[in-house]
């Protein structure tokens, strides 16, 4: 399987309603900065990262694909994952500019796009490819209901409607004030009742001082977990969140080395491990970080910058992912769309990643590289 070119692309979908929120950022549309990549005899493979849509820095991540990491691929052997990884990743040139950043999410469309190209010529879904369907169903959890935007009235109707869809799982945003955030938490926990799983996610916003005031006002919520409490990468604030509290820390979303996850793990910071591969250059890396946690007997919930699309297919197939994000924003822009019945994921039933993007949100949504 003969690499012939890499073509990266750009597209811009919107998010639900006009704008979303979180405690740090708001949204409109989500990025889907992604590389083509041709091999001999005719396949094409699909990878791509997620971004906040903004254009200049889309850009940049394309031409990082199209400048620096196509020659680096054409010719080689499209199989040859597990080699072509460290070729990207520890290649001087971009070791020396990036090793966390823009070039590795550059990396993670590349070897997403292997991935698919290497199921697609086996014909089978690549779950298939990553040992197979290990559970029978892979539960998800809506965040779409939960954004810190939302009014009060929008919160408990969208709580409800999931629930009422069949959602057995939803997602919180806190981050603004604490008396804001717990009235509305209460609020929730009343209306979806005591079976629902309820988590809450920071996005690194607060101190540990204000932390640890909300899991204590917080603590007979019965929280799911309490995802990016304070800021990404700080081990040792995760590590005393951890001891002071009974409610289970998750994160990983913005980290992007083995290495980061391997810290947090050494200091008992880390409950629920969510890594992504839209940002750890792949599938490669990520399958590492759930082996890792799988020893460790911790579970694992991806986050979805890629919207489950690829996630999916390492839910049905890793030992260690226990439960999948559901934001459906970009899902229609695929031919195979990771969508949820009653609350469930659907299993990939087309041969590949779940990447290939249908031609209408190609034309629809597409942007120019620049
Ligand atoms: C919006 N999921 C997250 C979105 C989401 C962010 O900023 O990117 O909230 O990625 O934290 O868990
Ligand atoms: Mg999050």
């Amino acid at each position: 399987m003969r690499i012939e070119s890499v073509t990266p692309f750009i597209l811009h979908v919107p998010v639900t309603g006009a704008t979303i929120a979180d405690s740090t950022h708001t949204v409109s549309h989500w990025g889907v900065v992604g590389a083509r990549v041709d091999v001999e005899g005719g396949l094409s493979g699909y990878g791509y990262t997620g971004t906040h849509a903004h254009l200049a820095s889309d850009q940049l991540i394309a031409r990082c694909i199209a400048t620096c990491m196509a020659p680096l691929l054409i010719g080689e052997d499209a199989r040859d994952i597990a080699a072509l990884w460290p070729r990207i990743a520890r290649h001087p040139a971009l070791q020396w500019v990036g090793r966390a950043g823009l070039t590795t999410l550059a990396h993670a469309a590349i070897d997403v796009a292997l991935w698919d190209l290497s199921a697609k010529a086996a014909q089978q879904p690549l779950w298939k490819l990553l040992g197979g369907q290990m559970r029978e169903r892979v539960r998800a959890y809506n965040t779409d209901i939960g954004w810190l935007s939302l009014s009060d009235e929008a919160l408990l109707r969208g709580a409800a409607g999931a629930v009422d869809q069949g959602f057995t799982g939803i997602k919180i945003k806190v981050g603004s004030s604490l008396e804001r955030d717990l009235k509305r938490l209460n609020a929730v926990r009343k209306a979806i009742g005591g079976e629902v799983t309820l988590a809450v996610d920071g996005n690194g916003k607060w101190d540990l001082p204000t932390c640890k005031r909300f899991c204590h006002a917080a603590r007979d919520l019965d929280l799911y977990w309490f995802e990016e409490p304070l800021w990404y990468d700080d081990v040792k604030g995760h590590a005393q969140l951890a001891r002071a509290t009974s409610i289970p820390i998750a994160l990983g979303e913005q980290l992007y080395t083995t290495d980061a996850f391997a810290e947090f793990f050494a200091q008992h910071a880390v409950h629920w491990v969510q890594p992504d591969v839209t940002r750890m250059a792949g599938i490669t890396e990520v399958l590492r970080v759930c082996e890792m946690a799988h020893a460790l007997h911790l579970p694992v919930a991806p986050h979805a910058g890629d919207m489950s699309q690829v996630h999916v297919q390492l839910a049905y197939s890793q030992a260690a992912i226990a439960v999948l994000e559901y934001i459906p924003w970009i899902k229609d822009c695929f031919i195979e769309p990771a969508d949820v019945v009653d609350g469930w994921f659907k299993l990939p039933q087309q041969p590949g990643a779940g990447t290939t993007p249908t031609p209408a949100a190609l034309r629809q949504f597409g942007k120019a590289i620049g």
